[in-house]
C-alpha cells in the first residue's frame, strides 16, 4: 500500500511501549493492511536492534481457539523476539513497566537445522534441538487491549517478555500434553497442547511459511514460541506465575509489587 508512514507508525508504537502508555488503534486510520503491518513490525523491531538488542527468535500468535476468541481476531500471526525480552526462569518482572500485562503458558522450541524456504519441516527431530515449557508476557500497546488484525501485527503481536523453562529432548508426542497456568499456586487456566493447531509442531510449519512470505528465515539457535494453548490472564503486582506442561516441567516468574 502506498503512502503509509511505516517509520512514523513504528515510532508511535515504540514510544507507547517505552513509556508504558496506551495509544488508540491506528490501522484503520493510517490504512494498514496485513503486508504493510508486517512492514511496521519490522521497523518497530529495527528500532530495538538499533539500540543494541539482538533478534533471538520468533513467536506465533493466535494458534489456538482460546486465544482467537479472547482477542476477537481469527488469523495466525507471528512476531519477533529480542534478547532484551527474555527474563530468566524464576525471574522478576515489574508490571509497572507495562501497560496492561498478561501472561500465558507456551511451549518453546530451540531451533536447529531448518529446511530451505518453501519446504515443510520433514524431520521435526532435526529441526528442533529441544523443547521447554515457557511463559509469554504480552502487552498490547493499544487501549483496552483491543485491536484489529493489522493493528496487532504492527504491534509485534503484543510481544513484551518471555521466560523459558528447562530445555529437554523432544518427547515422542507433543500433541496432547496437559498445560496449566498457575497464579499464586492456584490454577488460572487449563488446556492441552492439542489446542495449538492440533499439534504445536504445526506451529513451526506455519511460522516458517508465514515469516518466509516477508523474507524472514528462521535460524538455528533461535527460540520459537508456538503460541498459547489457553487464554492469557492479567499479571497483577506481587503474584507468582507458573506454567506447567506435562512431560516438560515448569517455567515461572514473579511480578514485583
Ligand atoms: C496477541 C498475541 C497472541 C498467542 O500466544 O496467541 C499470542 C495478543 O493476544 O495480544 O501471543
Ligand atoms: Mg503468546
Amino acid at each position: 500500500m502506498i503512502g503509509v508512514d511505516t517509520l512514523g507508525v513504528a515510532a508511535k508504537l515504540g514510544e507507547a511501549a517505552d513509556t508504558a502508555t496506551a495509544i488508540p488503534q491506528l490501522a484503520a486510520e493510517v490504512g494498514l493492511d496485513v503486508p504493510t503491518a508486517y512492514g511496521v513490525q519490522a521497523a518497530l523491531v529495527q528500532r530495538r536492534l538499533e539500540r543494541g538488542e539482538r533478534l533471538v527468535g520468533l513467536k506465533m500468535g493466535l494458534t489456538s481457539r482460546a486465544k482467537m476468541v479472547q482477542v476477537g481476531v481469527d488469523e495466525v500471526i507471528w512476531g519477533r523476539l529480542t534478547d532484551a525480552m527474555r527474563v530468566p526462569d524464576g525471574g522478576v518482572v515489574d508490571p509497572a513497566a507495562y501497560i496492561h500485562p498478561r501472561v500465558e503458558p507456551e511451549v518453546a522450541f530451540l531451533l536447529d537445522r531448518l529446511p530451505e524456504p518453501g519446504e515443510p519441516v520433514g524431520d521435526f527431530a532435526s529441526a528442533v534441538r529441544a523443547v521447554a515449557p515457557a511463559i509469554e508476557l504480552i502487552d498490547s500497546r493499544y487501549a483496552d487491549f483491543r485491536f484489529s488484525l493489522p493493528d496487532v501485527i504492527a504491534d509485534n503481536t503484543s510481544a513484551a517478555a518471555f521466560v523459558i523453562g528447562p530445555w529437554s529432548a523432544v518427547p515422542a508426542g507433543l500433541d496432547n500434553l496437559g498445560v496449566l497456568l498457575e497464579v499464586d499456586g492456584r490454577v488460572a487456566q487449563v488446556g492441552s497442547t492439542a489446542a495449538i493447531l492440533g499439534d504445536p509442531r504445526r506451529a513451526l510449519d506455519e511460522g516458517i511459511r508465514l515469516a518466509g512470505r516477508h523474507g524472514v528465515r528462521l535460524q538455528a539457535g533461535w527460540v520459537f514460541l508456538a503460541g498459547a494453548a489457553t487464554a492469557a490472564v492479567p499479571l497483577r503486582p506481587g503474584v507468582h506465575v507458573r506454567a506447567v506442561v506435562e512431560k516438560l516441567g515448569t517455567a515461572s516468574l514473579r511480578a514485583s509489587s
